[in-house]
Parts: structure tokens; sequence; C-alpha cells
């Protein structure tokens, strides 16, 4: 025991609240006195290892960015949908493995001024991915293979948000949906132009992965896993986003929407979380009020014999399901400033 005790009393400064801990240990256990120090020899040892990695995911709309953080998480905490612009501000999601944490940022798709002005969007979608490559120690560029318009290029709104990149942090090309690309010769004539401009960013790997089936998305978090460098955790190993749940619960449901709605609709349906509670097992029960600005808007989610909207509520319910790992259940209230409430 000798050995150990020595190596408490020499350490320095920050680990005075830890020494003093080591001690009352000591005194407090007598008779168990073994056990007790290597217990705690066992979580300093955890404590000095800690590795943290926060990694940056920025790209168009619509090319991945939230289903890959899902992927890469195992748990669908991030909303995600087959419209543009679905998350329109940042959130770190959290995976934890052995003495290692990985912070990703989720963003709102890079847009021009045009757009920002034209789609009347929130100043978050500016601000956002901006501020996150600030903080991020990895950067990963993700480029949409199937976008046949994009995929061969950086658009200016990418490359101007990379003058933010930190000198010293990596930069990885994510090229993701290969899932959906016939010709996988395809692949390597992107990457060729992707990777050979002048003016383009220098990247320090390159992964090829489809978000939504998983192919390629364990190799890429352990590359991540490896490159965590020696740092405190951020948040609690048995933390998994920044989110709170009511934010969760509505940015699902109106993803879902925006899924089962056409063309600008959703945009325009407001979704708030009247109240939730927690069930004796642990699942979530919530009311989601959905505000229509038209009466035709709660028609066409009540068509086919409501089938639209329960199978919205559905999808959004599995989702949920899958984030928080427990049961949960939804009632929408649905209303109409010139309608009475539907239930
Ligand atoms: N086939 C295929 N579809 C994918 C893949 N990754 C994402 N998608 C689909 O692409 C659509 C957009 O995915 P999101 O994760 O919401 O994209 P995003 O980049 O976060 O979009 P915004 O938040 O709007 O900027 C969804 O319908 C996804 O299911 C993939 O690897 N393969
Ligand atoms: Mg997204």
């Amino acid at each position: 025991m000798l050995p150990l005790i020595r190596r408490c009393v020499v350490q320095t400064e920050p680990y005075v609240s830890k020494r003093s801990f080591f001690f009352s240990v000591i005194w407090n256990c007598s008779t168990k006195t073994e056990k007790c120090i290597t217990e705690f020899r066992n979580e300093q040892t955890l404590q000095e290892n800690k590795k943290l990695l926060k990694v940056a995911l920025l790209g168009l709309p619509n090319v991945g960015k939230s289903t890959l953080v899902n992927q890469l998480t195992h748990r669908t905490l991030c909303p995600t949908s087959s419209k543009v612009h679905t998350t329109m501000h940042k959130a770190e999601a959290v995976y934890t493995e052995g003495d290692t944490q990985i912070i990703f940022i989720d963003t709102p798709g890079l847009i021009t001024s045009k757009e920002f002005k034209d789609y009347k969007l929130a100043e978050t979608f500016k601000q956002d991915p901006e501020n996150s490559i600030n903080e991020a120690d990895l950067v990963g560029i993700i480029q949409d293979v199937t976008n046949v318009y994009t995929r061969h290029k950086f658009n200016d709104i990418i490359l101007k948000t990379l003058e933010n990149k930190r000198e010293d942090a990596q930069l990885l090309l994510i090229l993701n949906k290969v899932d959906r690309l016939k010709k996988k010769l395809a692949l390597l004539d992107v990457t060729r132009i992707l990777t050979n401009k002048e003016n383009y960013p220098k990247f320090d790997d390159i992964f090829m992965v489809s978000a939504l089936t998983g192919s390629g998305v364990d190799d890429l978090r352990n590359y991540l896993l490896d490159s965590a460098k020696p740092k405190n955790w951020k948040y609690e190993e048995n933390t998994y986003i920044n989110q709170p749940i009511e934010t969760i619960i509505e940015e699902t449901v109106r993803a879902k929407l925006m899924d089962t709605l056409p063309q600008e609709i959703p945009y325009k349906i407001k979704v708030k979380v009247e109240h939730y509670d927690f069930t004796d097992d642990g699942g979530i029960t919530s009311i989601v009020l959905l505000e229509c600005p038209k009466e035709n808007y709660v028609k066409l989610l009540f068509k086919h014999n409501r089938f639209r909207i329960k199978y919205m509520a559905h999808n959004a319910e599995k989702e949920l399901r899958h984030a928080f790992r427990n049961t949960v259940h939804i009632r929408l209230n649905i209303q109409c400033p010139k309608s009475s409430p539907n239930k």
C-alpha cells in the first residue's frame, strides 16, 4: 500500500480536494483500508485519463448532419426530416465510452445571406454554425453525394465558415448517403475533385458513410474516440444532450410534421408542449399543441379518416422512444384560431 499513499501525497494543487478525500477514506475505514484505497485509486485513474473531443458537424441543409449525429450517439435526439431547415439551432449531443467523451455539435444547415432574408430564418441559422466551428477540436464537413448539383464543389458559404476554424482543429470530409449511390466509382470522382482544388481546404481524413443505414459510421466513431485529447469531461456520464425534454419533443413532432405535410405548410404550424409528465416506470406522457394558422391545414391533417395525423404521431413516438429509451405517449391538440379546438 505504501507506494500508493506516497503517490497521493505528492500530488500538486489541482488534486488537493481529492487528496483530502483520500485521507478521509483512510480514517473512516480502518478495517477496510485496503479496499477503500483501491477503489479510490480506480476512480482517480479514470479522472486522470479522461479524454474529450468536441466535434462540429457542418454542411448545407439536408445533407444528413442530424441523422449522422443520431447514428453516432445511438439515440435519435436530434430532429431529422426530408425537408430543409429541420435543425433550427445548435445542440450538443453527448457520447461517452470508457474514459472518452465526444460532444457532437449538430448545427443548422449553412445558408447564404439571400436565403436568410428570403426565408426569414432565425438568427441562429447564421450565428450557430460560426460559433460551433470556433469551439470545435474537430470539424466535419458533410457532403451529400447524391446531390448532383452540389456534390462536386464546396459552396462559398462552406469555405467562408471554415475561415473561423481554429488552426489546431482537425478537419474531416464526410461523404454521406453512399447507400443511394449506384455507381460507386462516382465516389472516387467526388473525392478527387473535392481534395485537389487549390483554394479548397486540406482534409486530415476522408470518410464515406451512410448515416441512414449506419454503414461506415462505426469506423468514424472509432476514429473520433482515438482523436480525443486528455481533458476533463464537460458533461456527466449519463448526459445525452444539452436540450430540455420539451424542446426534444417539440422538435421531433415538428420534424415528423415536415415529413407528413406538403411544401411549406409544416413551417407555418407552431408546435408547443403544453404538458409532460413521467409515469411510474420512467416513461413520458405529453400533450402537444399544434397551432394551425389556416383551417385547411387542419383538414389536411385529418384527411383519410385522420390517417395522416395518426401516422405522424406514431412516428414521433417511435423516435422519442429511441431517444429516451423508454415509453413515450403523445396526445396532439390541434388548434386553429378561427375554429374550436380539436383533439
Ligand atoms: N439515403 C440516405 N438518406 C439519408 C442519409 N442521411 C440522411 N438521410 C436523409 O436525408 C434527409 C435529411 O437528413 P437530416 O439529418 O435531417 O439532414 P440535416 O443536414 O440535418 O438537415 P437540416 O437540419 O435541415 O440542415 C432525411 O430524410 C434523412 O433520412 C443517408 O446516409 N442515406
Ligand atoms: Mg439537421
